[in-house]
């Protein structure tokens, strides 16, 4: 596959600092080369930079920077609308996980401009599900999934509608095992595909996977993979600001890529979260770059053996 790397250096949404240096982590621990050792061609675009907002404030004064948030969701929408419309398979280097709002849009207008259905796989421990009114912790990485479903209030993201909204049953929340008592309530009212870990424990991982991608495959949509450190046990990823215990482990984690390679349908990716701040001598680097060489058809018995 022709392969395109984009650094999002974005880390207002976290509410802390680091995640800006998760695309030179991703460079370090050697994504590209581990992805051309596989046989693809990558090219590695660098770092976008985030447009200029004016200030903007909101009735909840708990949110934190709208205006840096705005800012970024425009600059990553044009540039992801406009890979949508390439042959290329975009990853999408973080920077927190509210770049997904600018990457997710603009893939979405280009899955509209080809006649197919956007389908979105959102790996994490949390939903990123609530509102600019229910946010109570105001860090606006906790939001973007409720503006690509098309809630309402998020006018400031784009300064302008959102144009294709996500169909939210053609989005799959794996791995959760964290939701704010007023994302519940969305995610329920508005039928958001949700397999959390009590769901993985009785059935194992690769249940809810393969219901889901017979979903896109009978729809002949495009899947978008977007995967949040926090998705992973923090026993094996400490490099991220919102560890939740009981996360996915190191076996599970290659399963869920090693699923998607095989099914062919994965067309673009977030990496998202790390915060090279938190690693432990770059080891949750190192992880995610296995897992997206995983996803990019590294088998188990090809892998190599790695010591921390
Ligand atoms: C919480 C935590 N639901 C919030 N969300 C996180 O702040 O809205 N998302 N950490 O990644
Ligand atoms: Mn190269
Ligand atoms: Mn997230
Ligand atoms: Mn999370």
């Amino acid at each position: 596959q022709d392969i395109v790397l984009v650094g999002i250096p974005m880390e207002e949404g976290s509410g802390r600092r680091g995640c800006c240096m998760g695309p030179d982590a991703y460079r370090t621990a050697g994504l590209e080369q581990e992805l051309e050792a596989l046989g693809h061609t990558v090219r590695d675009l660098g770092n976008l930079r985030k447009e200029q907002v004016a200030p903007l404030s909101h009735a909840n004064g708990a949110i934190k920077s709208l205006d840096a948030m705005a800012g970024w969701t425009r600059a990553i929408n044009k540039c992801a609308a406009n890979l949508a419309r390439d042959p290329v398979f975009p990853i999408f280097m973080g920077g927190d996980h509210a770049l997904a709002a600018g990457s997710v849009s603009g893939l979405a207008e280009g899955a509209a401009e080809a006649g197919r259905p956007l389908f979105v796989l959102w790996l994490d421990a949390h939903a990123d599900f609530n509102t600019l009114a229910s946010t109570q912790s105001g860090n606006l990485h906790g939001t973007p999934l409720a503006f690509l479903c098309g809630l309402g209030g998020f006018e400031t993201y784009l300064g302008r509608p959102l144009r294709h909204p996500l169909v939210p049953e053609n989005v799959e929340i794996l791995g959760v095992r964290s939701i704010d008592a007023p994302e519940r309530e969305l995610l329920l009212r508005h039928g958001v595909g949700v397999s959390d870990m009590r769901r993985i424990d009785e059935e194992g991982i690769a249940a809810p996977l393969r219901q889901f991608l017979d979903r896109v495959k009978r729809h002949n949509g495009l899947l978008h993979v977007s995967l949040d450190v926090d998705f992973l046990d923090p026993g094996i990823a400490p490099a991220v600001g919102t560890t939740v215990p009981g996360g996915t482990t190191f076996r599970e984690a290659h399963l869920v890529m090693e699923m998607l390679h095989d099914s062919g349908l994965v067309t673009s990716l977030d990496l998202v979260e790390l915060n090279p701040f938190l690693d432990d001598r770059g080891r949750t680097a190192r992880l995610m770059v296995d897992l997206v060489a995983s996803l990019f058809g590294r088998r188990v018995f090809d892998r190599p053996t790695r010591s921390f």
